[in-house]
C-alpha cells in the first residue's frame, strides 16, 4: 500500500502550507481536513505535545478513515522553565504572542535566551496504526519582532543573525522543527507503505 495522500487535522492555515511546501516536491499530497468533508476542533487537553497530536489525529481519523496527520507544535523558552510549550497557541491573546515572550524576557542576559521550537506530528493509518515522528530547532529569543514572514513566534525566534520571520519560507522548511519532524515522517512512510 502506497501512502501518497494524507488529510491533515488542523485549523492553522499556516502550518497546512508549510507541510504542503515540504511534501508537494516529495510527491505527497496533503488535503485539508475541511476539503475532505471534516470539519473536527477538539479540546487539545493532554499533557505532552504527542498526547494532543493524538487527539487530533484521532479525533479526525475517526471521521475520515484515511491516512492522517496531526502536528502539534510550541515554543519552549529556557529563561521561562520551557514556557509557553503546549500552551503556545494561546499564551497571549491573538497576534499578542511575541510581546508577552518579550515582555516576559525584558530582563534576560544574552545568555539566557536559549529556545527550542519543538514539533511532534502524528500520524495514522488508514487501518488505525498510529506513529509519532518530533523534530525541534534550537535558537535565541530576540529584542524585537524583527521580518514579516512566518507566523506565530517567528518574528522574535532568532536562528543565527536572522529570525525565522526574516528568512524565507524555503529557507525556513530546510531547518524548522516542522520540516525535521516531517523528514522523519516520509523515510518512515517510504521504509513500510512503499509499494
Ligand atoms: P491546530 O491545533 O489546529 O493545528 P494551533 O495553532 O492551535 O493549530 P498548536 O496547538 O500546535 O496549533 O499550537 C502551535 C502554536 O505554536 C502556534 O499557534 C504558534 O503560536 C506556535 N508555533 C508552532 N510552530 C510555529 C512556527 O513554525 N513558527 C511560529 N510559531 C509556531
Amino acid at each position: 500500500m502506497k501512502i501518497n495522500k494524507l488529510v491533515m487535522a488542523t485549523n492553522n492555515k499556516n502550518k497546512l502550507r508549510e507541510v504542503r511546501e515540504i511534501f508537494s516536491p516529495l510527491g505527497i499530497e496533503v488535503i485539508s481536513q475541511k476539503d475532505a468533508g471534516a470539519d473536527t476542533n477538539p479540546e487539545e487537553n493532554g499533557s505532552t505535545f504527542s498526547e494532543n497530536a493524538y487527539i487530533k489525529a484521532k479525533t479526525l481519523y475517526d471521521v475520515v478513515k484515511l491516512p492522517v496527520i496531526a502536528d502539534d507544535s510550541g515554543l519552549c523558552v529556557d529563561f521561562l522553565e520551557g514556557r509557553p510549550s503546549i500552551h503556545s497557541a494561546r499564551y497571549a491573546p491573538e497576534g499578542q504572542e511575541c510581546e508577552k515572550i518579550l515582555e516576559e524576557m525584558k530582563d534576560a542576559p544574552d545568555s539566557q535566551r536559549t529556545a527550542k521550537f519543538v514539533c511532534v506530528i502524528a500520524f495514522i493509518d488508514e487501518n488505525g496504526n498510529s506513529e509519532f515522528i518530533s523534530g525541534e530547532c534550537s535558537g535565541k529569543i530576540g529584542y524585537e519582532k524583527k521580518g514579516l514572514n512566518g507566523f506565530g513566534y517567528d518574528p522574535i525566534f532568532m536562528c543565527g543573525e536572522k529570525s525565522f520571520a526574516e528568512i524565507s519560507s524555503d529557507d525556513k522548511n530546510k531547518i524548522s522543527h516542522r520540516a525535521k519532524a516531517l523528514k522523519g515522517l516520509y523515510e518512515l512512510l517510504k521504509e513500510r507503505y512503499c509499494d
